[in-house]
């Protein structure tokens, strides 16, 4: 069973300590952007992902392809464009302790030129799931473009709205979102974006117009350090919240969502895959970089006994 994500990889500069990066001196590299992120996950929980991209033709864009494919990604269609890979930079808890905030250097990227031409259409077409976030949608007008085409193609549907206030406004994020929610198997969502795209922040009140105006089916709602609500078959399915230290919570949500979908496609219960997908979204808080704390079953399922104790 195969799963597709379209969106741009970066590179990611994490400031090896915390504070304003002006005074920040050293940076270390890892590989991330949102949809590959979301792909190591649903690799590590035993299925394959193919992502849909561009990549520079610089060193960025081959260490974008050699981390991939180190981790099981297949990334054979990720084509490489002559504008450079984008990078972002991390500051880590300023202003706000235990938060990140993201400085980018994108515009005009190899991701952004990702185009409908892009969209392998066997590979699409015979995939058990395509998935993509807000992030693609806002990065350019071929993005966009390449996702709704990759969505008229699609047996079935996953969005993580994943709304990035420095990449759009939020009347062009909700109209954008919009276009894309009808009929979608799994929407990821968390209040603010919520109050974007329907004008509602509760869980119960939002996932109520999801379903009215869209027809979602599984509508995962998350809520940072307050865990998740799986809403699925007219019921509501807590997901728990860990206490554990934050070196970076950058990434957290993918990891959530790649973990969720995989195992559950693999026809494991939606209880055993929300405990599962928090499980590895609270590792991956714990270091800097988005993906390589990213558990294995056998690790997650440490982590989960450890927390009964
Ligand atoms: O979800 C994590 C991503 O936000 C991060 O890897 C960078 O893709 C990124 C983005 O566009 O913000």
């Amino acid at each position: 069973m195969r799963v597709v994500a379209l969106g741009e990889p970066l590179v990611q500069l994490n400031a090896t300590s915390p504070g304003p990066l002006r005074y920040v001196h050293m940076f270390e590299t890892h590989v991330a952007g949102s949809e590959l992120n979301f792909c190591v996950s649903v690799v590590t929980t035993g299925l394959q992902c193919s992502l849909l991209a561009r990549v520079g033709e610089d060193e960025f864009g081959k260490a974008v392809i050699e981390y991939g494919r180190a981790r099981g990604v297949d990334v054979s269609a990720v084509k490489v464009d002559p504008s450079p890979t984008g990078v972002y930079f991390i500051q880590r808890h300023f202003p706000v302790p235990d938060r990140s905030e993201v400085f980018y250097y994108r515009k005009d990227s190899a991701g952004s030129k990702l185009s409908p031409e892009d969209v392998d259409e066997s590979l699409v077409k015979g995939a058990r799931l395509v998935h993509s976030t807000g992030i693609t949608l806002a990065i350019s007008d071929s993005a966009r473009q390449a996702v709704e085409r990759a969505f008229q193609l699609a047996p079935r549907r996953s969005v993580d709205t994943n709304i990035r206030p420095k990449l759009w406004s939020p009347e062009r994020a909700r109209e954008a979102l919009r276009r894309v929610l009808h009929g979608l198997e799994f929407l990821f969502v968390d209040p603010v974006d919520a109050r974007i795209i329907v004008g509602e922040e509760d869980p119960d009140a939002a996932v109520r117009r999801f379903r009215e105006e869209f027809s979602v089916e599984t509508v995962v709602f998350k809520m940072g350090e307050r865990g998740s609500r799986v809403y699925v078959d007219g019921k509501a399915v807590a997901g728990p919240s860990f206490k554990v230290r934050v070196e970076d919570p950058i990434g957290a949500g993918d990891a959530l969502a790649g973990y969720f979908v995989g195992l559950v496609l693999q026809g494991r219960s939606v209880e055993e895959a929300i405990r599962y997908a928090s499980a590895a979204a609270t590792l991956v808080v714990t270091v800097r970089g988005d993906t390589e704390a990213v558990p294995d079953l056998k690790e997650a399922s440490r982590f989960l006994n450890s927390q009964e104790l």
